[in-house]
């Protein structure tokens, strides 16, 4: 059994990121169609040792493809996400705009795996923001195990979940800060490199940000409405990989031993915890694996069963394109997708 997958957004960083994912996990594909605005129709990309040209969004014809992987923004998935479903293509798409829709589910499949079939509402699965993929993959066996009232999170967030301007920009601005007079802020709202800036996405009226919001309102959703979350999210002169400073008040007592044992065990969880020199995980060593990272696991005295960690990923893999594709993965599992076009 094959599917027909298109991938919208294919020359962005996630959406190359996606068909590399495709072909590293031998998800089943009898086509893959790589999708994008007409400014990019022609282009080239990459899928294993294939090159596919870029055909554009609005002339192509979904009656046919299985499954569409959305990485395009907010605005092109509100237009086209619902076209595309009830053209009986599922959706999984990568931006915000379904994520708090109710008849949308909002999958990570290490944490709410059976939340999947309520997809037939709208033929749409959300994938999450990135910070809190990586967060609720973390925290799920935690909270099985001593349930969580309260977290506390600061991110270090990296300059690619800004797409490849925000990379482009890190890069750029390194270099004029040694060979240039002029510095160059544009995608940014103040220079990155060797900077860091506590602010990303637009702010609320509350004085919180919208990334900060959406880290609580998609806890709440995925993992349990009753944990109250308060975030601070900061970008980082960093390429790759988002970095959580987490600090967990639970009902019950957990050691960190516990925590340790339990995430060792845990479904996308990888602990690296050695209390020595090096023996943490960076966002550098993070870069182009699937795991999420737990390392400085230790309780927190100030608090009654309070536990602060460390929590890192590569926001490109689990934060956006392979979770995508776990998402996938899950609907074939699951036998809740079979291909329109039957083999020959
Ligand atoms: C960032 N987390 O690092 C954002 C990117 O809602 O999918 C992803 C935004 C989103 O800038």
């Amino acid at each position: 059994m094959s599917f027909k997958v298109a991938i919208v957004g294919a020359t962005g960083n996630v959406g190359r990121e996606m068909l590399n994912i495709l072909e590293e996990r031998g998800f089943p594909v009898s086509e893959v169609v790589a999708l994008a605005s007409r400014r990019s129709q022609g282009t080239e990309v990459s899928f294993g040792d294939r090159t596919l040209k870029v055909k554009a969004l609005d002339q192509y014809d979904f009656s046919d493809t299985d499954i569409c992987i959305m990485s395009a923004g907010g605005n092109v998935s509100k237009e086209w996400s619902p076209k595309i479903g009830k053209q009986g293509c599922v959706v999984i798409d990568n931006s915000s705009a379904f994520r708090y829709d109710q008849d949308v589910p909002l999958i990570v499949p290490e944490v709410n795996p059976d939340a999947i079939s309520l997809f037939t509402r709208k033929n749409i699965i959300a994938n999450p923001n990135c910070s809190t993929a990586q967060l609720v993959v973390a925290l799920k066996p935690l909270h099985d195990f001593a349930t969580i009232k309260r977290v506390v999170v600061a991110t270090y967030q990296s300059v690619s979940g800004a797409g490849k301007e925000g990379m482009d920009e890190l890069f750029t601005q390194t270099r004029a800060v040694f060979v240039a007079d002029q510095v160059d802020v544009k995608k940014f709202t103040k220079r990155i490199a060797f900077n860091v800036i506590p602010h990303i996405d637009v702010f609320l009226d509350d004085g919180f940000t919208k990334e900060e919001w959406k880290m609580v309102a998609e806890t709440k959703k995925m993992l349990d409405p009753k944990i109250k979350l308060t975030a601070t999210c900061v970008r980082v002169p960093v390429f790759i990989g988002h970095s959580e400073a987490v600090n967990i008040e639970f009902e019950k007592p957990i050691t960190a031993e516990e925590a340790r044992e339990i995430l060792r065990e845990a479904p996308g969880c990888q602990v690296l915890d050695k209390r020595e020199d090096g023996g943490y995980i960076t966002p550098l060593d993070s870069a182009g694996e699937d795991a999420t990272f737990i390392s400085r696991i230790r309780e927190d005295s100030t608090i009654d069963n309070g536990l602060s960690m460390w929590i890192v990923s590569d926001n490109l893999r689990k934060g956006a394109a392979l979770n995508a594709v776990q998402i996938a993965e899950l609907l074939i599992e699951r036998g809740l997708i079979q291909p329109k076009k039957k083999a020959a």
